[in-house]
């Protein structure tokens, strides 16, 4: 794969006019721009562009679509926001891409039930924005809430900043719908919280980025709006202090933790320094966490928060902080932390992205030996630190003056998966598998599981048209 924009491969079997017959000329798109657009997610990776785009408006036009797909053999790579980081909406070559971006909008909130129905395209920023209007909120949250659709957001089962308090995206999803690669509407838009009649078939979808069927709308759950938030950036005295950290922000700090995002120092010294945005501390620490509280009382939030620091300050284990006392002075502490990762593009000529689970008493040794044994192999590259560390979530990244050739990706990525799988950890914690990592999906899978992914892909996508090449 080649990490630059293509051109389409020109290799559909079927041609506009196709599918300009089943959903209209105006939503089939063949300029060469618009398709070289569409060739890459977040991590500029691909083999090519796609050969078309689809945007039908409605379910009935995905099937339509799927079905004349499957009856034709042709591939089909599904896409959302193209925020994703495991290649997964890249295009591969001879594929069309498509669209949910015309299935988008909030359809209906339930305040008593505490549910949204909401299709495919709306972006996250939208279906937070529209559960806030009923005074509820949507308990999933991600720096790329703007762009990333609930379409993607649910194939990929994204994690994000809030699942230390809120779970992941699987936890928030009651039913959807699905179109199956051969057309079939499978409407399962379930919203009761309690439902064991038969096999929760929604799971099929969840997660599975695409490869079993195609998210169409979905039903999610929502929760009373907490508008009490508090704030703080945490300097600790050192990397191993962040377990304890952890642990006390979870003892005293309970089910109001809703964020505890770490920050080594290479990340926060390279964010400041470099990347443009402010420090609010003296100085950068050798550790960093933003902590985040939220309930229904802002004095109790801010109180809770300031007897965590307290005991930290005590013990040793924090040694500076600030508490935001302004929503723009939150903004700038989650600045870097929320805005940087979107940056790396621009930043880099190349860049490699890593988002692995480590059992949290090793993340920081596994850390440190990782970054020093590319540090010994690249010493010129930038590397950077950081992730969800409630969640035993890892982000490393390493960012190259130009792109790094295939040879380099391959050997920086077995350094991290290798060392990822020895401790028993996951080789993507939150941004699926895609094509950059299905060669390493046998470190964190076993053989029988991998089988049983198969098999359930042959049963739902006998022609291999969705999403082919992702995942197994
Ligand atoms: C983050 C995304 C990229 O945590 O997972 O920044
Ligand atoms: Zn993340």
């Amino acid at each position: 794969m080649a990490q630059s924009s293509l051109a389409p491969s020109g290799a559909s079997h079927l041609s506009a006019d196709d599918f300009s017959a089943l959903i209209g000329a105006a939503n089939v798109i063949s300029d060469a721009e618009a398709l070289s657009a569409r060739a890459a997610d977040w991590t500029g990776w691909s083999e090519a562009a796609p050969a078309l785009l689809l945007k039908p408006a409605d379910t009935e036009g995905v099937g339509k679509c799927l079905a004349l797909c499957t009856e034709r053999g042709q591939k089909v790579v599904v896409q959302g926001g193209l925020t994703g980081l495991a290649g997964g909406a890249s295009c591969r070559k001879d594929e069309i891409a498509l669209s949910l971006e015309k299935l988008a909008g909030v359809e209906a909130v339930d305040p008593l039930a505490a549910t949204m129905v909401v299709k495919a395209g709306t972006t996250l920023e939208a279906a937070q924005q529209a559960a806030l209007e009923h005074d509820l909120e949507l308990g999933i949250d991600l720096g790329a809430r703007g762009s990333c659709t609930i379409g993607g957001v649910i194939g990929t089962n994204a994690g994000g900043i809030r699942v230390i308090g809120t779970g992941m995206t699987r936890v928030h999803v009651l039913g959807l719908e699905a179109v199956l690669a051969d057309g079939t509407v499978l409407t399962d838009m379930n919203d009761m919280v309690k439902n064991n009649s038969g096999y929760d078939l929604k799971q099929l979808f969840i997660g599975t980025e695409g490869t079993l069927g195609v998210v169409t709308r979905a039903v999610l759950r929502l929760s009373p709006h907490r508008p009490a938030v508090a704030t703080a950036l945490v300097a600790l005295s050192g990397p191993d202090d962040i377990t304890t950290a952890l642990a006390a922000a979870r003892r005293s700090l309970g089910p109001s933790l809703s964020a505890f995002e770490a920050m080594w120092s290479d990340f926060l010294t390279y964010m400041t320094a470099h990347a443009g945005f402010d420090l609010p501390l003296e100085a950068v620490p050798p550790m960093s966490v933003i902590i985040e509280t939220r309930g229904h009382d802002e004095a109790a939030e801010n109180a809770r928060l300031e007897a965590f620091l307290a005991e930290g300050l005590e013990a040793g284990w924090v040694t500076d902080a600030v508490i935001a006392t302004s929503v723009d002075q939150a903004r700038r502490i989650w600045a870097p932390r929320d805005e940087g990762p979107a940056m790396y593009r621009q930043i880099f000529g190349g860049v490699i992205n890593f988002d692995v689970s480590v059992p949290i008493g090793l993340i920081v040794e596994t850390a440190a030996a990782i970054n020093e044994e590319i540090g010994a192999g690249w010493p010129d590259v930038v590397r950077l630190t950081y992730g969800h560390i409630g969640d035993a979530n890892l982000h490393f990244v390493v960012g190259f003056k130009t792109k790094p050739d295939a040879a380099t990706k391959t050997a920086v990525d077995e350094i991290v998966y290798e060392a990822v799988g020895e401790v028993g950890g996951a080789v993507s914690a939150e941004h699926g598998i895609g094509q950059l990592k299905k060669a390493y999906l046998p470190l964190s899978r076993s053989d029988a599981a991998i089988d049983l992914m198969r098999r359930l892909k042959a049963t739902l996508d006998p022609a291999g048209i969705l999403n082919p090449g992702r995942v197994v």
